[in-house]
């Protein structure tokens, strides 16, 4: 391990009663827990991913002020030399911290060159580099991905760009970025569409830009299987951000689109907090919605506010979501390949190196509380129970008829005429909240 963060030790769990900073007081990175229907420890569970962009290229930097992020490669010019830094950073910070994975797109572990030749060649240097560090280190690739937003050459989309040169040139950056994640050992591979939306219609033909969006994934669903990567594809959804209107909005519109242009079998979504709070929906809602058609593939674990309207990307420190949200994980039979990336960052006023850690540990408490409450309340029956009741009369009688498609308007009415009173129970809402309070 290097010692390019000496304040950040290795970070012991101390259990609940901790205060200290540097400390886990909930996820016990060996720990099995007794309720668990998965196998494994926490740490196998949980699958914890550092974002390479946020915790390793971001700056502190807000439309209103210049960065503050105090970080080891502060000063030094040599943007390989930069580069080379943060991956040995994230190597050591994800060792301190007991996080087995990491997520990164292209554009972060590497910088562009003058043409993709360039880039592509800084690409392979850095890559040769991180194959060197997983040598002797656990630290493993979750999923990664191609900046296909940043550079100006995609003002007007990548894949849905008007102009198929772009087009062509997110194509072979996409491939590149394909090789770099199977070389890596990566387990999933992600599909942000950042700028594959739009700022008005009055400028877009929808139609064909989600054709070429199609047919994008579809050629690199072929890429993949040529080269032997059979790792999980993910599409991201978000609904705004930088565009107006994102394509990918949210968990139906992916599904949707999906099963439209014949793609459902090989994506599955990778769902973000705070997208979903952007899309007016709880993190509760797309995991739930992602689950029942079986593309519950990965999570993006932050939070947004609900008081502003843009993508905060905080560390996740709400319980009573991360409850929710790994009850959904755990009905889910856990994240399989996927895993629980830290999208988020430090706030800018967090500038420490510390910062970062603690930021991190926070995260990983909630998501480990979150996931042993999930569990009481599954092995408890908690919300089971009275579900079951709530839909019982579906089990027998008409309802059973209707669920096996023996009922017809006709058959229904005649059922229906005489009915004098439903004698409806109550929906207990208030109850069953305070029922969730007694789990946290
Ligand atoms: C942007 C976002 C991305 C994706 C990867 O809101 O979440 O960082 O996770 O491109
Ligand atoms: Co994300």
């Amino acid at each position: 391990m290097n010692d390019l963060f000496p304040s950040i030790p290795k970070i012991p769990y101390e259990g609940p009663d901790s205060d200290r900073e540097l400390a886990f007081k909930h996820y016990d990175p060996a720990a099995r827990t007794p309720d668990s229907p998965e196998p494994g420890t926490l740490k196998e569970c949980l699958r914890f991913s550092m974002a390479f962009w946020h915790s390793m290229t971001g700056t502190g930097k807000d439309p209103f002020g210049d960065g503050t992020l105090l970080r080891p490669w502060d000063g030094v010019d040599d943007e390989m030399e930069v580069a080379r830094l943060r991956m040995r950073s994230v190597f050591e910070l994800t060792e301190k911290l007991s996080i087995p994975f990491f997520c990164f797109h292209d554009r972060d572990i590497a910088p562009e060159g003058d043409t993709l030749r360039e880039t592509n060649r800084k690409l392979d240097e850095i890559t040769a580099l991180t194959k060197d560090l997983m040598r002797t280190s656990p630290t493993r690739v979750l999923w990664g991905t191609a900046n296909l937003f940043n550079h100006p050459r995609f003002l007007h989309g990548a894949a849905t760009s008007p102009d198929p040169r772009v087009f062509a040139y997110a194509a072979a950056q996409v491939k590149k970025a394909l090789e770099v994640t199977l070389e890596l050992g990566g387990q999933n591979y992600v599909f942000w569409g950042g700028r594959e939306g739009y700022e008005t219609l009055l400028n877009t033909d929808m139609k064909r830009e989600q054709d070429h969006l199609a047919r994008f994934l579809h050629m690199a669903a072929d890429y993949a299987r040529e080269i032997g990567f059979d790792g999980q594809l993910l599409i991201e959804p978000k609904p705004k951000e930088p565009t107006k209107h994102q394509y990918d909005s949210d968990a139906a519109a992916c599904w949707a689109f999906l099963q439209e242009y014949g793609l459902s079998s090989r994506f599955k979504l990778n769902i973000e907090t705070n997208h979903a709070t952007l899309a007016g929906h709880t993190m509760q809602h797309e995991l739930r919605y992602a689950r029942e058609r079986g593309i519950l593939g990965s999570i993006d674990a932050n939070q947004g506010d609900e008081l502003l309207g843009w993508d905060t990307d905080q560390f996740p420190t709400d319980l009573y979501m991360a409850t929710l949200a790994m009850y959904e994980v755990r009905k889910n039979g856990g994240l399989h390949s996927g895993g629980l990336n830290f999208d988020a960052k430090v706030r800018r006023g967090s500038h420490r190196p510390e910062d970062l850690a603690i930021a991190h540990i926070a995260g990983m408490d909630t998501m480990a509380r979150g996931y042993k409450a999930a569990g009481r309340m599954i092995a408890d029956g908690a919300l089971d129970r009275p579900l079951a009741e709530r839909y019982a009369l579906w089990g027998k009688g008409v309802g059973a008829a209707v669920e096996a498609g023996r009922e017809s308007f006709g058959s229904l009415e005649s059922f229906a005429l005489d009915i004098e009173d439903f004698d409806l129970p109550s929906g207990g809402q208030e109850f069953l909240e305070s029922r969730v309070n007694r789990y946290l």
